[in-house]
């Protein structure tokens, strides 16, 4: 048996071949496996689950294909398309995580998140994810018309694009430092996610109070002329990119 996880594809109505490719990714791999993790900014932007779009709805409706073909699968916000809510989880058959979860993937523990809340160099961010995360804030704009949200999600990613464009790679990448406590609290030597861009296989020592341990840092990248997945079995944890 296997299990993929995936996070990054951003997909929007102006990168079409990317839900293409993402379309052929679920009926060509996950079909095959046992569970589907989407750990975050499966879209670019989430306005809420009302959102009438057909790129949304055709995702929820090859989605819930999969899930009804018996794939298990399970969905974790991203700082992008962290509105999604239970209406989504009901529509398209996902199971949506908490922002940390503990997994066992064929007898080795993993811990699986999106990754923002990693990269706390980025003192700015971290204060804008608070704010916009405020259950009662994010109560509110769900009540807005649509047409006010979708104008506040194009002036938001005018803006996010803006502010990254001048931030170093050392602020938008993980903490290191965060990476071993967040570890440390959860128990476990290994996590895998996403939100940096920057896939790889990270090994390292991690001290603990019994001594040190080897510890890993699996990171999804994002979709555009190419795809990324991890793959679970009992083989192990293999991080893979292929063309999309
Ligand atoms: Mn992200």
């Amino acid at each position: 048996m296997k299990t993929l996880l995936i996070s990054d594809l951003h997909l929007s109505p102006e990168r079409p071949a990317v839900t293409a490719a993402f379309s052929r990714f679920l009926k060509d791999r996950a079909s095959h496996c046992e569970a589907l993790y989407i750990l975050g900014d499966l879209f670019e932007a989430w306005i809420g689950d009302d959102d009438p779009a057909e790129l949304s709805q055709s995702v929820i409706a090859e989605l819930k294909a999969l899930s009804d073909n018996g794939v298990s699968v399970y969905f974790l916000h991203g700082n992008r398309d962290f509105a999604i809510g239970r209406r989504f989880a009901r529509e398209s058959g996902c199971h949506l995580l908490k922002e940390l979860h503990l997994v066992d993937f064929y007898g080795e523990k993993v811990l699986l998140l999106h990754g923002d809340t990693l990269c706390t160099e980025d003192v700015e961010y971290q204060r804008a994810r608070r704010l916009i995360r405020n259950p009662l804030l994010l109560m509110l704009a769900k009540r807005l018309p649509l047409k006010t949200r979708q104008k506040i999600a194009i002036k938001g990613r005018e803006k996010s694009r803006a502010s990254t464009s001048n931030k170093s790679d050392y602020i938008m990448d993980v903490s290191q430092t965060t990476v071993a406590t967040t570890l440390l609290e959860q128990g476990v030597t290994t996590m895998i996610h996403g939100h940096t861009h920057r896939p790889g296989d990270h090994r390292f020592k991690l001290e603990t109070r019994n001594g040190t341990r080897e510890a890993r840092r699996m990171v999804l990248g994002d979709w555009g002329d190419k795809g990324w997945v991890i793959e679970a079995s009992s083989a192990g944890l293999q991080l893979e990119p292929f063309p999309t």
